[in-house]
C-alpha cells in the first residue's frame, strides 16, 4: 500500500476531495467528512436552483463513487427513499435540513419511524445500512446546499408513495454534469 493510502491527508478544498476519491482513498475521506472545509468558490460551477424541485449536480464520478451537489430552495424536500443498497454520506454546505429515518414494514406496507434530527452547516449524516429509508427537507429560512457522496453511484432508488403505500422505482438524473447544465 502506498504511503498516501496509509496517512491521513487533511482535505481543504474540492479538488483535494475529488482527487482523493479518484485515487480510491476512501478511508482518508470518510475519516474526516465533518472536518473537510470546502470553500464556497469551489462549488460555484455546480450551483443551480429550480423553483419546482431541488437540483442534482454531479461534481465527479467513476465506477465506484458519485459526488453530487444538491441545491434546495426553501421548503424543498425528498420523498421517503432508499439508495439502491449503496452507502450514502450527506454533508451540509450551508443552511439546515431535517432528516427522518424509517424502516419499511413490508407486511403492513407502512414506513416505521426510527429517528429524526436537524443537520446544520458542516454536519454529516450517513446511511450505510440498506434496510434504512430516509427523507430530507430544507428547513432553513432560505436556500440550502448539501454535498452527497454515494458509493457506488445510484441510478435509481425506491420511493415510498404515501397515498398508495407502495414502493415505486424512481430513475435519478442530473441537472448538471461537471458544471454543464443538462
Ligand atoms: N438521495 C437523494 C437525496 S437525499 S440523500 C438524491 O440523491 O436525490
Ligand atoms: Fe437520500
Amino acid at each position: 500500500m502506498s504511503f498516501s493510502k496509509l496517512s491521513k491527508n487533511h482535505i481543504s478544498n474540492l479538488s483535494e476531495l475529488v482527487i482523493s476519491l479518484q485515487r480510491g482513498e476512501y478511508e482518508n475521506v470518510l475519516s474526516q467528512t465533518e472536518q473537510i472545509d470546502i470553500p464556497i468558490e469551489d462549488l460555484l460551477p455546480y450551483i443551480n436552483w429550480k423553483a419546482e424541485r431541488y437540483t442534482r449536480n454531479c461534481v465527479a464520478r467513476d465506477e465506484y463513487f458519485e459526488l453530487i451537489l444538491l441545491c434546495w430552495e426553501k421548503g424543498q424536500k425528498t420523498a421517503i427513499h432508499c439508495h439502491d443498497e449503496q452507502e450514502c454520506w450527506v454533508k451540509v454546505i450551508f443552511g439546515s435540513f431535517a432528516e427522518v429515518i424509517y424502516t419499511h414494514d413490508e407486511e403492513a406496507g407502512e414506513m416505521e419511524y426510527e429517528s429524526s434530527e436537524v443537520l446544520s452547516e458542516n454536519e454529516v449524516t450517513s446511511i450505510i445500512e440498506s434496510k434504512f429509508f430516509h427523507s430530507l427537507e430544507n428547513v432553513n429560512s432560505g436556500r440550502s446546499m448539501s454535498l452527497h457522496l454515494y458509493m457506488r453511484p445510484i441510478a435509481k432508488c425506491r420511493v415510498y408513495n404515501k397515498q398508495t403505500k407502495q414502493l415505486e422505482m424512481k430513475e435519478l438524473s442530473y441537472d448538471s454534469l461537471s458544471g454543464k447544465r443538462l
